[in-house]
């Protein structure tokens, strides 16, 4: 497996020019806001919160057993397809699919609510819901303030759900919700995906879990191409084949937080990757990704947890990584003529617990780069297999990091990578502005402690 991967590696490379330098976008400030009177809360929401100050006007039902000629939407005579439901949907309307198999298949362009009367597409409120098969089992072009939650989706032969701009790049679907779906099993053998994002700005993806999607080395649990101004946060996604999360196309300002990883795929994050010049969004733009922020994510036996791909800027800070097994970081470049060399990673504030006999090397270092650019520090790396390891091998020198201690997981066995106030692990941090909440959503201490558990005792 591992031999053919190399393999796919080294076919990868996509080379086009680009022409149009981004405009600036550094130094991005976020605004936490937590719940008055208590010690969690959430961080920015890009959305602006709509689907949690909304109110539904009107309920419109989908069963089995409704009818869309002689159908009205009402629970007494509902309709029988979402299709049907999402072309008379109005905003404020929700959509309820009952608890049933529903076939997959479903396409519409322009469901588009308000930020005050979003349309929600939702199963049965008692779960039981699923919609099975089709191409996609949703695709949504040009959406606008749209809520999808509580749905399974499964075994669809391209993506479970595909949110697109309809090609029209200056019209990006914006302002989606998805929240405690549970996508699995999708495509089979190839580039097939849980969620495919194309042309999004506005997005949060909340508590869901993505499982088994693509195959051999390729597919997302989530894909983004040119996708904007999202969070991705509190999401279990395991058993990925080409990697659990990928941000690619110009895709820009992502939040990746509180998500568990487990064999995850490939590269677990893909943060950048290598894009056709024509799927680029904006047109022009000299990077796969820039400004992604990844914090407070648990890995879990990960070919390699974290890839940095023809990426402009992106800080991976307070993650725990446990026993990756080939790299635990990757600085590689795909998209070359044009393009900013990956550069400005920051790694910092993590916990890496490894077998020295599952590692090829540390952090793998590909061509056309600037890994000089690179920042690593305050990291606890330690080896399980090996008593006398002295630090990882960088390409840049790492400050205040600890070796090989251990930082006295709760029950690594178990899933369970909290810490005590005894960890060498314990405040031993320093403060990042896009640091402030933890995997539990506590808040982290000043400084902070490392990986994705604040001390809780
Ligand atoms: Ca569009
Ligand atoms: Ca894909």
């Amino acid at each position: 497996m591992r031999i053919h991967f190399r393999l796919c590696v080294a076919l990868l490379a996509a080379v086009l020019p680009a022409l149009i330098a981004g405009c600036s976008s550094g130094g991005k400030k976020r605004t936490f806001i937590p719940p008055a009177g208590t010690s969690t809360g959430f961080t920015w929401d890009p959305t602006g919160g709509f689907a949690d100050n909304a109110t539904y006007l009107r309920e419109v039902y989908v069963a089995l057993a409704g009818n869309d000629s002689t159908g009205n939407g009402s629970q007494a005579n509902p309709y029988f397809s979402l299709t049907k439901a999402l072309t008379v949907a109005v905003p404020g309307d929700k959509v309820i699919l009952s608890a049933e198999v529903h076939s997959g298949g479903i396409y519409r362009q322009d469901v588009k609510g308000t930020a005050g009367a979003p349309i929600m597409i939702t199963g049965d409120p008692g779960g039981g819901t699923v919609i099975d098969g089709g191409t996609n089992c949703i695709q949504l072009s040009d959406a606008e303030y749209v809520v999808i939650q509580d749905i399974e989706m499964r075994n669809a032969t391209g993506n479970g759900l595909n949110i697109d701009d309809g090609g029209t790049f200056d019209t990006p679907a914006h302002h989606i919700v998805f929240r405690r779906l549970f996508i699995h099993d999708i495509g089979s053998d190839g580039n097939q995906d849980g969620m495919k994002l194309s042309g999004l700005d506005y997005f949060l993806i909340d508590n869901c879990e993505i499982a088994r999607c693509g195959g051999n080395m390729s597919g997302s649990l989530i894909d983004m191409v040119g996708c904007h101004h999202g969070q991705i946060r509190g999401n279990n996604l395991h058993e990925g084949s080409g990697n659990a999360v990928q941000a690619k196309g110009a895709t820009e300002d992502i939040y990746i937080w509180r998500n568990r990883f487990e064999a995850a795929g490939a590269r677990a994050l893909n943060l950048g990757g290598s894009t056709g010049l024509a799927y680029f969004r904006p047109q022009g733009a000299d990077y796969e990704a820039r400004n992604l922020t990844v914090v407070a994510n648990v890995f879990i036996s990960c070919e390699a947890p974290i890839c940095y791909v023809g990426c402009d800027g992106a800080l991976v800070a307070n993650n725990t990584i446990y026993l990756p097994n080939h790299w635990v970081i990757r600085i590689l470049q795909e998209t070359v003529t044009g393009f900013i060399p990956c550069r400005n990673g920051k790694f910092i504030n993590n916990i890496i617990v490894f077998n020295n006999a599952d590692l090829s090397t540390y952090c793998n270092v590909g061509p056309d780069t600037a890994p000089d650019t690179f920042t690593f520090s305050n990291n606890l790396w330690f080896s399980l297999d090996s008593p006398g390891f002295t630090g990882p091998t960088l390409p840049v020198a790492e400050t205040d990091s600890i070796y090989q201690q251990d930082p006295g997981f709760a029950n690594a066995g178990a899933g369970d990578f909290h810490i005590g106030s005894g960890s060498p692990a314990a405040g031993a941090g320093i403060t990042l502005s896009d640091v402030k909440y933890d995997f539990d959503q506590a808040v982290y201490a000043s400084p902070p402690s490392l990986g994705a558990f604040e001390v809780t005792n």
